[in-house]
């Protein structure tokens, strides 16, 4: 149940107030997030972009880690993720639980390019995500198997049974993130981007995609990488997933599921979503390394940027939080 400071008594805390698995109390997460999945980029944004240089680390022992500081004198807060749905899972939901008021979050990761992408022309999802999963029921219903057999036996006790799927993958339906936060980080990754000219790292010859990504539950099999080991029946998924989402320019593993919380949360949290193409999926040409890290930063400035943008009731001041 939700408490009347708005926090909830839902979450296992540890004995200093920390939610479980993200470990932070109230006062260490801001309202304002930024996940990003590799911990070193992480660290690397937090060491560029907080006012000063200075921030807060809060360390998890479930691999996530909290960089709270300011950016132009708003609080903001770095999650380092980790992958896949499950891990944006606990930042979200633990997340929310231990922050009063409003929040807005946005993901900066990085994807494989769909369709036409040219790897580092950042995507952001302005025109939805969708969530592509593997049917378990496909993969091991081959008849004659012992899985088939183990199967049958609640059916001959009368119990319900989910049915065989006839496809290998799901594809699910499109969701829509946050308009005006979309928007804005779209608007701020592509003055980045500008603002890099005549620089040492100028990467002004990239620019934003707007566009629809898909969110796998897999960087393998629902990726539609071919594996010689494993029988995943994939050879014509990315195919699909080109052909049934409008606009499809990333493939990666977790903006659906925030996109899908955010609009799930009765509007406690505002979300939104950008990626970086490393690799394009059509071509398999990959993105000039020297251009991955200062498109990190470009991305977590306009991240900032775009997250204190927005309006949110009842947030945090700076003087409530633990900055050091
Ligand atoms: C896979 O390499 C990871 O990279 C992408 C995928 O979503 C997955 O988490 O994003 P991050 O770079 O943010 O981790
Ligand atoms: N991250 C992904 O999830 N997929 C890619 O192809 C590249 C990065």
């Amino acid at each position: 149940g939700v408490m009347r400071d708005g926090s909830s008594a839902d979450f296992p805390t540890d004995a200093d107030g920390r939610v479980m698995h993200l470990q932070v109390r109230p006062g260490q997460l801001a309202n304002r997030v930024l996940s990003v999945g590799d911990a070193g980029r992480a660290r690397r944004i937090a060491e560029a972009c907080f006012d000063g240089g200075r921030f807060a680390v809060h360390p998890s022992t479930r691999g996530f880690g909290v960089y709270t500081g300011l950016f132009e004198g708003t609080p903001v807060s770095i999650v380092a993720t980790g992958m896949g749905t499950p891990m944006m899972d606990f930042v979200v939901r633990e997340g929310t639980a231990v922050v009063r008021g409003e929040l807005a979050m946005v993901r900066l990761g990085t994807c494989g390019g769909l369709g036409h992408t040219r790897p580092g022309n950042v995507v952001v999802a302005t025109k939805g995500l969708v969530l592509v999963r593997q049917e378990p029921d496909f993969v091991h219903a081959s008849e004659g198997s012992d899985d088939e057999a183990a199967a049958a036996a609640p059916a001959a006790a009368g119990l319900p049974m989910s049915p065989t799927r006839q496809v290998p993958y799901s594809i699910s339906r499109i969701v829509m993130p946050d308009a005006e936060l979309s928007e804005a980080f779209a608007t701020a990754i592509d003055a980045q981007l500008q603002a890099s000219k005549g620089s040492t790292s100028d990467i002004s010859a990239y620019s934003v995609t707007r566009g629809s990504g898909a969110t796998a539950d897999s960087f393998y099999a629902s990726q539609g990488r071919i594996n010689a080991i494993f029988d995943d029946r994939n050879e014509t998924l990315v195919g699909e997933i080109e052909k049934r989402v409008p606009d499809a320019a990333a493939l990666e593993m977790e903006s659906f599921h925030l996109i899908s919380l955010a609009k799930a949360s009765r509007g406690k949290l505002r979300a939104a979503a950008a990626t970086i193409p490393l690799v394009s999926r059509a071509s398999g040409k990959w993105l000039d390394a020297d251009h991955v890290r200062p498109l990190e930063i470009a991305g977590g400035r306009a991240a900032f940027a775009a997250l204190s943008s927005m309006t949110l009731a009842g947030a945090l001041a700076p003087a409530e939080l633990e900055l050091e």
